[in-house]
């Protein structure tokens, strides 16, 4: 199993609109929002995209507390952000946007969906790059995350769980339409 498909979901996670400071308010609420925190019970993954994305979630969720909160998004996106960056420009392309290995090529390749998924790609590309420069910058990646983030925290309790995550993140959301697998 790649590397690369364990760093999928958080990918698809996404376009944060808040400002900076907003993120320590945040930090100062996740307390109580903790412990309002029950973990729930897992069924059975149904679909593809579903197990992989609950391999995402447990990727991300830093000392398995079964919920991802804010410090955990922003680990991880960072860490996509320099996988991503193959030539270290500090930037994402489009040919690294959408050359990068989600974990969904061979799926897509099997569903004949391989079009549909490029488009997908391309699509949320365009969403982030918001000064339309033709690169996704650190900045515009970080708010796209953020964005996905606080869209899909439901509940608005500051913290994603299980569910809140599976359901959400843009880019998981848009392959999983092109490729139809949920
Ligand atoms: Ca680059
Ligand atoms: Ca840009
Ligand atoms: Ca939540």
């Amino acid at each position: 199993m790649s590397k690369a498909l364990f760093l999928l979901p958080l990918f698809v996670a996404v376009p944060a609109c808040t400002a900076p400071d907003q993120r320590d308010t945040r930090s100062e609420t996740e307390a109580p929002a903790k412990q309002k925190f029950e973990k729930s019970q897992r069924g059975e993954a149904k679909t593809e995209g579903q197990r992989l994305a609950r391999l995402g979630f447990d990727q991300v969720d830093n000392g398995k507390k079964g919920y991802l909160n804010t410090g955990d998004i922003e680990t991880y996106r960072t860490n996509i952000f320099a996988s991503m960056d193959a030539d270290d420009s500090k930037d994402i392309s489009l040919a690294e946007f959408t050359g990068w290995d989600y974990g969904f090529s061979q799926a897509a390749d099997a569903a004949n969906r391989r079009s549909e998924y490029d488009t997908a790609l391309k699509t949320v590309f365009a969403l982030w790059d918001r000064d339309t420069d033709g690169k996704i910058s650190e900045a515009e990646h970080r708010y796209a995350i953020r964005s996905d983030f606080d869209r899909i925290d439901i509940n608005q309790n500051g913290i994603l769980e299980e569910p809140e995550f599976l359901n959400g993140f843009s880019v998981f959301a848009a392959i999983r339409s092109a490729l139809k697998t949920s």
